[in-house]
């Protein structure tokens, strides 16, 4: 059996006491940071915050209401900004659906933290300074690159910043430096498989031994199939921009879902349509607090992502409570002819289907007032032998299996490898092409 190991043994450890202890702290600071921008300044004022005195104990959090992703549009460019301009060293930005962009800032000590949390995350998988780490995620102003990049310094190991994309510069790479943990999106590192055989390669040719993957929404069933292809372990990993980014929450040597560090954050889960607290093991909406930045602080921002807060705690003897992997965001249900669909069920299925491939599309259009709901999904060249029956055997196998979990009849589709787009950061999987005509 491997023993845990741990960036900060000590904060990793802490007793619950303790964590709240210097959570109580963080947001005492978090609130005096927010007082500094216009957009909360306002918002506490409204309700009778005047000063971080105001906040007596952590139950006082729940007083103060909701940051929104809209309300960070509004703030936008500089509403949230706590600190004076000088002292900002980076930010970022996301655009999201609607175009309008978000922007956070970091100070040096903001940057410093987020590093330090990065090297909690990929000490607690097990990798280290004896490591070659080949960053596939994109860098720039998307955070999964630069995100991990300087934890992975901090700890030690050797960096490949290659970025996203290229895979056959990725494949040789990997190769010629004998690279042993990636970070990538699920769906990219399903494609990275599937190249494999054009370059002649088959994964004992390559030194890979973990793969850290997030960005996006995916199942269990992914995560095993990655595994068994590759035979690699595949970490999950969650973050978000507003929360800085990858770091935020990671799997342990254990892989039984992920550790927030609650010295940096504080987390609960809501009823997304009542706004309602839910208690722990309750699945809702993650809200979290920021406790250690200075430069955008932020209190209570609605993350979207549907998961639940896991009691108990985890073989490795770290402290801080663990969220259990993302179902989606409450945005991305489908309401099929009445029934709620989330895709990640539908790749649920997909994924445990050894004949499926690495790819897929969820299509749902409207068929007068029905709703018509395709799955389209890549199967293995072995599959196209010429016999027909055999298809059609397994498109009725992949029918049931679906009607079965999701409760709706589909279309299925099977595609030759290489039949649908690739997408070399976060993967664009469901076309709902009903035109406003949802609800
Ligand atoms: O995706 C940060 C990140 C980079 C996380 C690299 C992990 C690895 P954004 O572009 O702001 O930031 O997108 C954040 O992506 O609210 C979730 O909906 C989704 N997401 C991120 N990680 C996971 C995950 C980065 N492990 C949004 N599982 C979040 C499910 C995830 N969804």
């Amino acid at each position: 059996m491997v023993e845990p190991e741990f960036w900060n043994r000590e904060i990793e450890t802490a007793p619950a006491e303790k964590i709240r202890e210097v959570q109580l702290e963080g947001l005492r600071r978090t609130v005096a940071a927010a007082l500094r921008t216009r957009f909360y300044h306002r918002r506490l004022k409204e309700i009778g915050f005047t000063s971080p005195e105001d906040i007596r104990s952590l139950d006082d959090l729940k007083r103060i209401p909701f940051t929104t992703k809209s309300d960070l549009r509004e703030a936008y460019p500089d509403g949230l900004l706590a600190v004076e301009r000088d002292d900002v060293v980076r930010l970022h930005t996301s655009s999201g659906t609607t175009g309008t962009p978000t922007v956070i800032y970091h100070t040096r000590s903001d940057l410093e933290h987020w590093t330090e949390l990065t090297a909690r995350c990929i000490t607690a998988t097990g990798a280290g300074r004896r490591d070659v780490f080949q960053n596939m995620m994109t860098y720039g102003l998307f955070t999964g690159g630069l995100g991990l990049h300087y934890g992975a310094e901090l700890v030690g190991m050797l960096v490949i910043p290659v970025g996203g994309g290229n895979t056959r510069r990725q494949l040789k790479l990997m190769r010629d430096f004998r690279t042993t943990v990636v970070h990538a999106t699920p769906s990219y590192m399903l494609h990275i498989y599937s190249r494999l055989e054009a370059e002649n390669l088959t994964p004992q040719d390559l030194s890979l031994r973990k793969a850290f993957l997030g960005a996006e929404a995916y199942s269990e069933s992914t995560r095993r199939k990655i595994e068994g292809l590759m035979g690699i372990d595949c970490y999950n990993s969650y973050g978000l921009s507003e929360m800085n980014g990858p770091g935020v929450a990671f799997e342990c040597i254990f892989k039984d879902d992920m550790h927030v560090w609650e010295d940096a954050y504080i987390v609960e889960v809501i009823d997304p349509a009542s706004g309602d607290l839910l208690g722990e093991d309750e699945e809702g909406e993650l809200v979290m607090t920021t406790l250690q930045r200075e430069a955008t602080p932020l209190l209570r921002y609605r993350t979207g992502d549907l998961t639940r807060i896991r009691s108990g705690v985890c073989a490795c003897g770290r402290s801080h409570r663990r969220i259990a992997r993302i179902k989606g965001r409450s945005d991305d249900m489908l309401i099929i002819n009445g029934v709620n669909v989330y895709p990640s069920q539908v790749e649920s299925v997909l994924m445990r289907i050894p004949e499926v491939g690495t790819n897929y599309q969820i299509v749902v259009t409207k068929e007068g007032a029905l709703d018509r709901l395709t799955v389209k999904t890549e199967i293995y060249s072995k599959m196209f032998t010429g016999d027909a029956a055999a298809l059609e055997a397994l498109r009725g196998r992949i029918r049931e299996l679906l009607k079965a979990e999701i409760l709706v009849g589909a279309v299925v589709e099977l595609h030759e490898p290489g039949g649908l787009p690739v997408y070399e950061g976060k993967a664009r999987r469901v076309f709902d092409e009903r035109v406003g005509e949802q609800g």
